[in-house]
């Protein structure tokens, strides 16, 4: 029987993966509570932990009460989100702020009972809040103070309000609606998790869309406000936000944050400690990287220089952290000038000897939330270079009014996108560690299929994610690991949930595909790959889809360009194959990646978007390759490998300057029974032989050891030529 002990109560209706990792709800990712104690609950105290719809625990307001799972059936909202998913309707300072009234039995409803809706609750609190403000309508997005991708729960306002815990997603509250706005990734996940809220979900084409904007343009009477909060709004959604609003005749206000001022119980910033990215994968000194960016502000003409993205900071100081999901990065801001600089980072978090370091290059340490203060003391005459797209309104409008602004893309972007030599070699150890992790993995894979075991999408996470995490070097993932069966695999930002998931099985005569897309992070580098597989039967269609995203991949990753080429004009290569066939696919084919940092990074870009000068590919540049097709309610295909840019030898040597191609870095067999040969051209074959015999060499060497024997043998089995 399941129980556990109320002991504390600080959980906050949140989703799994924030709660254990920020209270002392012991939960593993499977979902399952530990018996250890839940939590204490305070007097005038009431929770319930939720997954499923189902009650999984529940604490009640005498302290230390032990507590049974079946004591208080129920439901909530069913949504499809993985894990302990609600925990429901808390109290701090001994006050109830929402009724915890799970309406009894009715195990399977599937909508939120909307009398006892948290999130309408919570939304009518917002409307009171708007109502006293003057405020007609609140824009959440999902963003923080370094418009980062990942959000800090303390930043997760859209998911706190609407319950949609989606990644991206921006919520519009007027007094009289309430929309949310996803993209098809989200749909399914958004009207279930939705459902009962009030909140209706506005379909829209790409996480890029400003339909929000057209939507309170149009929507907001003419003279009446719309509030956003300006600490978490970008310098470029503010300007589009101010050119519709404005022709709409409609005011915006960016200095209140009405949500703020409901969630009593928000998270706090998150206390994990920095840590020093250490030599040798750290292949160059903090004093060399802040030398660098000094020369780039020289250039410039600036004279200071704000950095607010969490990746640019912690390329240059050298300084890693645990503050956001699946990116060793921390929260903060660094201020420098032409000798110093002041990093405004939470306190206690850079522990005495980092900070000596720090100090002895120059950086003191400041208040997180001093940032603003320090630019308005910016001396006059003075010129700060910021980056528009990497720096909110808010500390925007802090600046001194002496203080000239000149806006240019941040140095370190430009500086870390392109990995020196040293750095190049670690990742490629780094991509030798993690191919060795998925043969591992594929290995028992095949072999557990084969004796009849029951595996599922979560399956392949789990088992996969634990073969990284033996492999050398290896510090976390770098994303969720996408595991998409047939009609899953179709979606290419699908993630398998416990509720909902496939069983990757195969009647006899039928079968399909299973991708997988999944990657790691190192100290010596960041890795992200996508592999599909053949289960059981595949069909000639399969085949025929799987080799003409195959023949995109190649395409592209044999191609030669003049350096400085715009990054976006390499897209078509990948699609011409897939083109000529009246096939095309809805995301980029390729993003930046980091160096032990963030899986998605810039500023270069394969994709369909307007080329700008900084996307010009040069030499030390990763990049992915990933064309994919996709037919929705069938299967998924996408073969992603990491390339980096290098300089190609040509016969015309530099008569017409210089030239790049790219060094494939990631190292894992391509599966060859999903190919139709038919389709293949001999130098596309010699290709991808040359590629497997590339990784045989490389790979065998790190499972040489007696217990790797099966992963070796895959190896070898999945790397002869064809
Ligand atoms: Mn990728």
């Amino acid at each position: 029987m399941f129980s556990v002990t109320a002991t504390r109560c600080q959980l906050r209706l949140l989703s799994c993966s924030q709660v254990w990792r920020s209270s002392p709800v012991t939960a593993k990712p499977s979902g399952k509570l530990s018996a250890a104690p839940l939590a204490q609950v305070a007097a005038g105290v009431l929770t319930w932990a939720v997954t499923a719809g189902r009650v999984l625990a529940a604490a009640s307001r005498r302290p230390n009460e032990e507590l049974r799972r079946d004591q208080r059936p129920g439901t909530l909202a069913a949504g499809p989100n993985r894990q302990l998913e609600r925990v429901v309707h808390v109290h701090a300072q001994g006050r109830l702020l929402e009724s915890g009234a799970i309406p009894p039995a009715a195990e399977d409803a599937p909508t939120m009972d909307t009398r006892t809706s948290p999130i309408r609750l919570r939304i009518a609190h917002l409307r009171e809040a708007m109502a006293e403000a003057g405020v007609h309508a609140v824009l959440v997005p999902s963003a923080d103070p370094h418009l980062s991708e990942y959000l800090p729960e303390r930043w997760q306002a859209r998911e706190w309000l609407s319950g949609f815990t989606g990644s991206m997603g921006t919520l519009v509250v007027a007094l009289d609606e309430a929309v949310l706005f996803a993209d098809s990734r989200y749909w399914t996940q958004a009207e279930a998790e939705l459902a009962g809220t009030g909140i209706r979900l506005e379909k829209i084409n790409t996480g890029a869309a400003t339909t929000h904007i057209d939507w309170l343009a149009r929507h907001v009477p003419h003279g009446a406000t719309v509030a956003v909060d300006g600490q978490v709004l970008g310098l470029g959604q503010h300007a589009a936000l101010v050119r519709a609003l404005d022709a709409a005749g409609v005011l915006l206000r960016t200095e209140l944050d009405l949500v703020d001022a409901i969630w009593p119980d928000r998270p706090t910033l998150p206390p994990q400690p920095v840590y020093e990215h250490q030599p040798p994968q750290a292949t160059q000194s903090r004093a060399a990287k802040l030398a660098a960016v000094r020369a780039a502000l020289a250039t410039h003409g600036a004279t200071h220089h704000l950095v607010s993205t969490v990746d640019d900071l912690a390329w240059i100081t050298n300084l890693r952290g645990s503050d956001v999901t699946y990116n060793p990065v921390f929260l903060g801001h660094l201020l420098l000038d032409a000798n110093a600089g002041t990093l405004f980072v939470g306190e206690g978090k850079v522990p005495a000897g980092v900070a000596a370091a720090l100090a002895a290059d120059g950086i003191q340490l400041a208040p997180y939330a001093g940032a603003a203060a320090a630019l308005g003391a910016l001396p006059s005459g003075g010129t700060l270079l910021i980056d528009p797209k990497r720096v909110t309104l808010g500390l925007r409008q802090a600046v001194a009014a002496g203080v000239a602004v000149k806006e240019a893309i941040n140095p370190s972007t430009l500086l870390k996108s392109c990995k020196s030599a040293a750095e190049a070699a670690f990742v490629r150890e780094a991509m030798a560690q993690d191919g060795a992790a998925m043969c591992a993995f594929y290995a028992w894979f095949e072999a557990a299929l084969a004796r009849g075991e029951r595996i599922t999408e979560l399956t392949v996470d789990e088992k996969l994610s634990a073969e990284r995490a033996k492999r050398a070097g290896f510090m976390g993932l770098s994303f969720s690991v996408i595991a998409g069966y047939n009609a899953n695999g179709a979606m290419p930002h699908y993630r398998a949930t416990d509720e909902h998931h496939a069983v990757i099985e195969a009647a006899p005569g039928e079968g399909g595909l299973l991708l997988i897309d999944s990657g790691g992070q190192y100290l010596g580098g960041t890795t992200d790959i996508t592999r599909v597989w053949p289960i059981g039967t595949v069909s000639a269609a399969m085949k025929r889809d799987y080799t003409l995203v195959l023949k995109g991949t190649m395409a592209l990753s044999r191609a030669r360009f003049p350096r400085g080429t715009a990054s976006p004009m390499l897209d078509s290569l990948a699609r011409a194959p897939l083109w000529a066939e009246g096939i095309d696919f809805g995301h980029g084919t390729g993003h930046g990646v980091g160096y032990f940092l963030a899986v998605h990074e810039g500023p270069q870009s394969i994709s369909k978007a307007v080329p700008v000068p900084e996307m010009a590919m040069e030499p030390g540049m990763i990049t992915s390759i990933e064309p994919g097709v996709y037919r929705e309610g069938q299967w998924g295909v996408r073969i992603e490998n990491l390339v980096l840019n290098v300089v190609a030898a040509t016969s015309e040597g530099s008569t017409f300057g210089e030239f790049l191609e790219f060094e494939t870095l990631t190292l894992c067999p391509i599966d060859t029974r999903c190919i139709e040969p038919s389709l293949m051209r001999a130098d596309e074959l010699a290709w991808l032989n040359a590629y497997h015999a590339t990784v045989r060499e490389r790979l065998e060497p790190l499972l040489a050891a007696p217990e790797h024997a099966a992963a070796r043998a895959w190896l070898i089995e999945r790397t002869q030529p064809i």
